[in-house]
């Protein structure tokens, strides 16, 4: 359908109305309508788009709403490598950076000083004035693309105020307080696990494989150096560039000035370390620039970072406040972690009502006592610690903590091993506390990432007996999520699909998700890779798990005995009957992968916890056949309890007869023959 001469003209005129007033609102914080025209505008566009969707292009304002999720993120190599940077926390690193510089230099040289936003790094690049691809940092020199995330970041101009042939611009996206403790109480309400700050929101929201996730997450971006430019120079000094990119419609952060000497800098720095928590946003330190850029290039780059330029961090925040209680928490290997329930106190800029103390040794050595008056500060700004106890507020009602001796949990011995800080709980898979937890570390992100599955609903699934361990959650049933208090139709099929999707996770996710002790997500990642399938694993011996690099006696040792253990046996077992990826390479699509392609099953039998229907539907699932009767053709008879008939002409014949567990073992290797 041609689209109307007079359609066109309105689709163009809306663009740039929204384009326009996107960037009043966004970029320049200054809005000049107010939201319900732009949301009338925003509708109109779409009615066009969707009515000619000939109209649509990728630097479209309708385009940041978000596209289709991905499989997988494209890892991208950047055209130029994205520098860390090396850190002052002194005054005194200060001056030696500063001395550094001018006597190579060998004249005064000015600077220029911004503020470091604790976001993540991203490259944006830019062809013929359009938005054409973004990535993180990754390690500084490959990142992954993240395209059609960025594209839904609102201060992310997706046409440039000027027609730039190629250029590549770097980054800071963050996630704004706001935004970040609206997610939070979100999260909180769904049960699950908060981010810490908003620098790991920012990172989560953007390496979401759903763009529409991104959208909306209310992330920003601050723009702050030119990568490549294709055909110039570019300006002659980093406040120029600065006011250039401004020029091109990046947002570009307002607080920025040029020093002339180290003094300077250091008043500025003392300064902002006041006023930081007045922005709306997280910033931990500042960047210090030299401003001409031919000296940056004459100073040059160490292997890791710019000589001509340092971030000067701020030191750690730090409060007093009076510890109320300290808890025992039991983990997911039966490790008991003390924490100490403080009295809310604000620090860099949130409320703090827990720090965590660690172990026994850590409480001792530090003298921590129930009622004590402390100082704590945030490392890192992630958990909180204590740094030290005021001993000069005692009153003598404190109370020495001591470690219990029996499971707060499930009432089993905690024990101290010899040489080791950690106090466990001795009760197994029969601690309560330590299946929740491996249940809550199973569906977690860096495993097998079940959004929706946190703490909160792992308890209730739990509680109401749904569940005994992972594998249990595979055979969740609608009508009885349904029923549980805070879900509804919404959110039960939601986590069913999550639970649903987590199936195709690679075979790594899988490994670590299990929680073999002291295999984390490196280990997992070198086994998964090495053996192929989960099956070829489980069969390996010390020598095999060996011959890897990097896996010592201590983690064959435990894997060996992980797979040893029947009820891990048992749970991997419904695992692989739900259908969960056993194999190293997964491919988007379910139906990708055909192991069983051109074999042909006779199902004889009872299968022990599966329906005939299910385990048909399973070797179709991998390309295989299921016939209904025994012949030459056959290539495995799958007998369960008391087979009939088949069983025998199976054997008559010759054919390969499979068990349930040997089925269940050739699902999840695939069949090499
Ligand atoms: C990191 C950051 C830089 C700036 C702001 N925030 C950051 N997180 C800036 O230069 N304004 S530069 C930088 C880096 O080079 N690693």
């Amino acid at each position: 359908m041609a689209v109307p001469d007079e359609a066109r003209r309105r689709w163009q005129e809306l663009r740039e109305l929204l384009e326009e007033h996107n960037y009043y609102y966004y970029v320049l914080d200054t809005p000049r309508v107010d939201d319900a025209t732009y949301d009338a505008w925003m509708r109109e566009l779409l009615q066009l788009e969707e009515r000619y969707p000939e109209l649509i292009t990728p630097d479209s304002p309708s385009q940041r709403v978000g596209g289709e999720p991905l499989a997988v993120f494209d890892s991208v190599p950047h055209r130029v490598p994205l520098l860390s940077l090396a850190n002052a926390f002194e005054l005194n690193e200060l001056v030696d950076f500063d001395r550094r510089v001018r006597q190579a230099v060998g004249a005064p040289v000015e600077y220029v000083v911004e503020l470091k936003i604790d976001g993540l790094s991203v490259a944006l690049a830019y062809e013929n004035g359009l938005f054409v691809r973004g990535a993180t940092r990754g390690d500084g020199f490959t990142g992954e693309e993240v395209t059609n995330n960025l594209r839904t970041v609102v201060t992310v101009p997706l046409r440039l105020k000027r027609n730039v042939p190629a250029m590549e611009v770097r980054g800071e996206a963050y996630m704004p307080w706001k935004a970040f403790e609206r997610l939070n109480r979100e999260r909180e309400d769904r049960g699950e696990p908060l981010f810490a700050n908003p620098r790991n929101a920012a990172a989560g929201s953007l390496r979401q494989l759903d763009p529409r996730v991104t959208a909306s997450r209310s992330l920003s971006v601050f723009v702050y150096d030119i990568l490549y430019l294709e055909g110039g120079a570019g300006p002659d000094t980093h406040a120029g560039v600065l006011d250039y990119l401004e020029e091109l419609g990046f947002p570009v952060n307002p607080h920025r000035r040029v020093c002339h000497t180290v003094d300077e800098v250091y008043a500025l720095a003392r300064e902002w370390a006041e006023r930081r928590h007045d922005l709306p946003y997280e910033i931990d330190g500042l960047v210090i620039k030299v401003n001409r850029r031919e000296w940056q290039r004459d100073l040059g780059n160490t292997a890791k970072s710019p000589r001509w330029a340092v971030a000067y961090k701020f030191p750690a925040e730090q409060a007093r406040t009076q510890v109320k209680d300290i808890i025992v928490r039991v983990g997911r290997t039966g490790v008991l972690t003390p924490t100490a329930v403080l009295a809310p106190v604000r620090l860099a800029g949130s409320t703090v009502g827990r720090a965590t103390l660690h172990n026994e040794d850590y409480i001792r050595d530090k003298d921590i006592r129930l009622g004590d008056t402390v100082l704590i500060q945030k490392a890192g700004d992630v958990i909180p610690e204590v740094v030290s106890v005021l001993a000069g507020e005692r009153t003598g009602r404190e109370v020495p903590f001591i470690m219990p001796e029996k499971c707060p949990e499930c009432g089993a011995e905690v024990v101290r091993l010899e040489g080791e800080a950690a106090s466990r709980c001795t009760g197994g898979l029969g601690c309560p506390a330590q299946v929740r937890e491996g249940i809550i570390h199973f569906a977690s992100r860096a495993a097998m990432d079940i959004e929706g599955l946190g703490p909160a609903v792992v308890g209730q699934l739990l509680a109401a007996g749904f569940i005994q361990d992972a594998g249990d959650l595979y055979y969740l049933k609608y009508e009885n999520l349904v029923r549980l208090e805070r879900f509804a139709h919404q959110s039960a099929t939601n986590l069913l699909d999550a639970i649903s999707a987590s199936k195709s996770r690679p075979l790594e996710r899988l490994l670590f998700a299990l929680g073999i002790r002291l295999v984390g997500s490196r280990a997992a990642s070198l086994v998964a890779r090495y053996f192929g399938t989960l099956e070829r694993i489980m069969q390996a011996g010390e020598d095999d798990l060996r011959a890897i690099p990097e896996i010592g006696p201590k983690i064959a040792a435990s894997t060996i005995a992980f797979f040893a253990e029947e009820v891990n046996r048992r749970v991997i077992a419904k695992l692989v009957r739900a259908g969960v990826n056993t194999r190293a390479e997964v491919t988007a699509e379910p139906a990708g992968p055909s192991p069983l392609a051109g074999k042909t099953f006779v199902l004889t039998g009872t299968l022990a916890g599966m329906t005939r229907r299910q385990a048909q539907e399973l070797i179709e699932s991998l390309g295989g056949k299921v016939a209904g009767s025994v012949s030459h053709k056959t290539d495995y008879v799958v007998a369960g309890e008391d087979p009939g008939s088949k069983y025998d002409k199976a054997r008559s014949l010759g054919i390969t007869i499979l068990n349930a567990e040997d089925f269940l073992c050739l699902l999840a290797a695939g069949v090499r023959s």
